[in-house]
């Protein structure tokens, strides 16, 4: 017997005995998906300086390629979110091609409305009309990009805001920014959704033209039933509810996605789980209470101390675990307990299934996708790190693929992350 199995098996037993369809589990895990950011690979750090690592990959090409070691290990990434202009080339067949040879697909891309000195004062949202317009026309070709890379998203995150009262006009602003993303939804194909991001700060400090869930949400429903919100974990303020934002959100069906990372402080951007893993099961409680269909899950991640790509299969390691727990909550004990009105009931049945050590239920399924039982150690044993920073330090970048290094030098933007 395995290492893998003889952990599986009492495990898989004792959920048999206590009435869990333990092959309707597997099943569930084995579908399961995330999609990587092609950002989370690359250079990145914070304001104060960025600590370049040995083999991080120069263009998206070679961040594809980091991405499909991720998926190798996890069985779980098979998309690739993608952000322009830090991911273009000059031939886009040839990144779908890429993706295809890698066995991934193109995740949601996302418009950079950020970093071009022109949108100092904003981009939606400026008060030049001039601007408003360049910033519509990069969208726009965000919209072909996707459709020529067949992704079926874009995901906007805005930075617009204002730092001082009385900077702009707030209405005016809200004005310019619906119609800046009515202009935008309107060049959709019907395959493409549109995500819409929202967060409280940073980089503008004092009014985020897109600032929580509320204004997100109004601004989907004014445009149309494929426009949804994406939660960001990093941003929201200090011990808001985000499970509670999520039930609403899938209740209105507007529940677009997610950009999963954990924060302790602010937009932290750490590896899933790491700082409160509780919260993640607890959103996770929330998305398999329903019809059982997931949003699209995509990891937003800046690492700046930690190897990329470890970090990287952790947290979808992680989001495996917490996935694997809420399909273990007793649903029918807790309608009951609730109904009952048993306060503590309720909430023990949550923390059962938290407490779940189901890590080798997750080995077991990853295997049989042809993955790693412990993609960490795996991924450790296989060198791959290493070999990278030896064959990319060797070899020459390719031509044609912007540097996957973000273009703005430090300290300017480096903090700033979506
Ligand atoms: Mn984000």
């Amino acid at each position: 017997m395995t290492d893998t199995q003889s952990a599986y098996q009492p495990l898989a037993r004792r959920l048999a005995d206590s009435g869990h369809d333990v092959a309707a589990i597997e099943r569930a895990l084995a579908a399961f998906a995330v999609e990587t950011p092609s950002w989370g690979y690359g250079d990145s750090g914070t304001r104060f300086g960025v600590f370049p690592q040995p083999g991080r990959p120069r263009d998206v090409f070679e961040k594809i390629a980091d991405a499909a070691e991720v998926h190798r290990l996890t069985g779980t990434a098979p998309a690739v979110a993608l952000h322009f202009p830090w991911d273009a080339v000059d031939d886009l067949d040839e990144l779908t091609d890429q993706l295809a040879e890698a066995g991934l697909r193109a995740g949601a891309v996302n418009p950079n409305l950020f970093q071009d000195p022109d949108y100092k004062l904003g981009s939606l949202t400026n008060p030049d009309g001039g601007i408003r317009r360049k910033a519509i026309e990069h969208v726009l070709e965000c919209v072909r990009i996707a459709t020529a890379l067949g992704s079926t998203a874009q995901s906007l995150w805005l930075a617009d805001g204002t730092n001082y009262a009385g900077q702009d006009d707030l209405g005016a602003r809200r004005d310019r920014l619906q119609a800046g993303v009515a202009a935008y939804y309107g060049a959709l194909p019907s395959e493409q959704e549109l995500l819409v991001e929202y967060k409280f700060f940073e980089p503008a400090f004092y009014a985020t033209d897109i600032g929580d869930w509320g204004s997100a949400l109004l601004l989907c429903q004014g445009l149309g039933e494929r426009a949804r919100v994406l939660v960001d974990l990093g941003h929201h303020a200090q011990g808001v509810n985000v499970e509670q934002i999520v039930s609403i959100l899938a209740r209105e069906d507007r529940l677009g996605g997610f950009h999963f990372n954990n924060r302790k402080y602010a937009d932290d951007d750490l590896i899933v789980g790491s700082v409160n893993p509780l919260e993640l099961f607890l959103i996770f409680a929330e998305l398999s209470a329903g019809s059982g269909s997931l949003p699209r899950l995509t990891i937003d991640q800046s690492h700046n101390i930690e190897a990329k790509v470890e970090a990287m299969v952790l947290s979808v390691v992680n989001l495996q675990e917490s996935y694997a727990k809420s399909l273990l909550i007793d649903r029918a004990s807790l309608a009951q307990a609730q109904g009952d009105g048993d306060v503590l009931r309720g909430h023990e049945l949550l923390l059962d299934a938290y407490n779940t050590d189901v890590r080798p239920l997750c080995a077991k399924v990853r295997e049989e996708l042809g993955a790693a039982a412990d993609p960490v150690a795996e991924l450790r044993a296989s060198g791959y790190a290493e070999r990278m920073a030896r064959e990319r330090a060797a070899a020459p970048a390719r031509p044609g693929a912007a540097s996957a290094k973000r273009p703005t030098p430090a300290p300017a933007g480096l903090g700033v992350t979506e």
